[in-house]
């Protein structure tokens, strides 16, 4: 039994991790969250109260970090301001939470000497041409777009300096885009499938022609406990399930399993500076730590988290008509 924990796991992958450790491990783990706009306590509901404890805190608060660190055996690092249209909007928390605060986590993890596994995104790479063969790899060069990429990047790199510098015990995942239950209505999936719920057409960036490479939340998860597992200090692991689609498809995809006619949406302005295509290649993880995904149908996954906003209203309505009216002010 580990004592793992976990930050950021109010937030949808982060939840996702917590839910997935308790069902598959014997750890108990310590959320450390500040309830931020993306944080719902609601997402750790049921869980057993001497598997899970919750902490409500923030990552850049030193004194609290240090207490909850010297009482953890390792750490998994998922707390980050995570939307690329906020970051449009306001830049500055990204930087406080995503660059600060995993320097505050760096700096604790050094002194009791915690074995940190940190929580990153294909993002820190740049986007790809629709027609390049490659996919990004642990070895493509870093080119973030937006003010998140660019301090997701940021924090990558302060981790591998920790390691570099002072030895600290640590690894880092990029992963690709994650869909499933628990994910806040902010993000592209679940903002069409509950509009769809409540009478509201889709809205598509441009013209839907980006591609982005879709993973299950708990593939995500399964992947982070087996890089805690088997993982060498210092490496970085992307994670991937060979899931590209564009947004056109998707959108269709989501209608069409909804019961709707599958040209049902809209063409909303575009996102400043939007990246054109992410595409992981996994094979370093998959051959070196022996990992695979388990949800190989993209379109059953889907439908899965389709019945899964129709059946938890009571969790995504509370912010729908506020982040739609974010959405609308901005002309998407
Ligand atoms: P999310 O926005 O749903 O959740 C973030 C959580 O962090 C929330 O619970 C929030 O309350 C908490 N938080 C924010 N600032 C905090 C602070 N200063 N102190 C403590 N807690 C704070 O994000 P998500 O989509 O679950 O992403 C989680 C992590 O995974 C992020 O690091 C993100 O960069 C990474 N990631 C996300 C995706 C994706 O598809 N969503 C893909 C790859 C990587
Ligand atoms: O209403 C929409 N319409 C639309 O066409 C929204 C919200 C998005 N989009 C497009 C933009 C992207 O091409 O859909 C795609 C996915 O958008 P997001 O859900 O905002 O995700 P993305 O910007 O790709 O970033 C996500 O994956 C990588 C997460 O939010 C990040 O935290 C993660 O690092």
């Amino acid at each position: 039994m580990s004592r793992l924990l976990v930050t950021g796991g109010a937030g949808f992958i982060g939840s996702n991790f917590v839910h997935h450790v308790v069902e598959n491990t014997d750890d108990h783990v310590t959320v450390l969250d500040a309830l931020t706009y993306a944080g719902n306590r609601e997402s750790l509901a049921g869980l057993p109260e001497d598997r899970v404890a919750f902490v409500h805190g923030d990552i850049t608060d030193a004194p609290l970090v240090d207490e909850l660190f010297a009482n953890a055996d390792a750490v998994v690092h998922y707390a980050a301001e995570s939307h690329n249209d906020n970051s449009l909007h306001d830049p500055r928390p990204f930087l406080d939470t995503n660059i600060i605060g995993t320097y505050t986590l760096l700096e604790a993890a050094r002194r009791h000497d915690t074995r940190l596994h940190h929580i990153s995104t294909d993002e820190v790479y740049g986007d790809l041409e629709l027609d390049d063969p490659d996919r990004f790899t642990e070895s493509t060069p870093y080119n973030p777009s937006s003010p998140y990429s660019s301090t997701k990047a940021g924090s990558d790199l302060l981790v591998r300096a920790w390691v570099r510098s002072f030895g600290l015990r640590a690894t880092i995942s990029n992963c690709s885009n994650n869909y499933g239950p628990y994910q806040h209505v902010e993000k592209f999936i679940p903002r069409q499938i509950t509009n769809v719920i409540r009478g509201i057409r889709p809205k598509l960036y441009g013209a839907g022609e980006n591609v982005r490479d879709w993973i299950h939340a708990d593939d995500h998860s399964s992947a982070v406990l087996t890089i805690l597992d088997k993982g060498v200090n210092g490496e970085t692991y992307l994670i991937g399930a060979d899931g590209e689609k564009n947004n056109k498809d998707v959108v269709e995809l989501i209608l069409t399993l909804m019961g709707q006619p599958a040209d049902a949406y809209e063409h909303v302005t575009d996102r400043a500076g939007h990246d054109l295509r992410y595409a992981i290649d996994s094979t370093k993880l998959r051959t070196e730590l022996g990992w695979s995904p388990s949800y190989g149908d993209f379109e059953s996954g889907l439908s899965a988290t389709i019945d899964w906003y129709r059946a938890n209203e009571g969790w995504w309505a509370p912010s729908k008509d506020a982040t739609e009216a974010f959405y609308a002010g901005k002309g998407q």
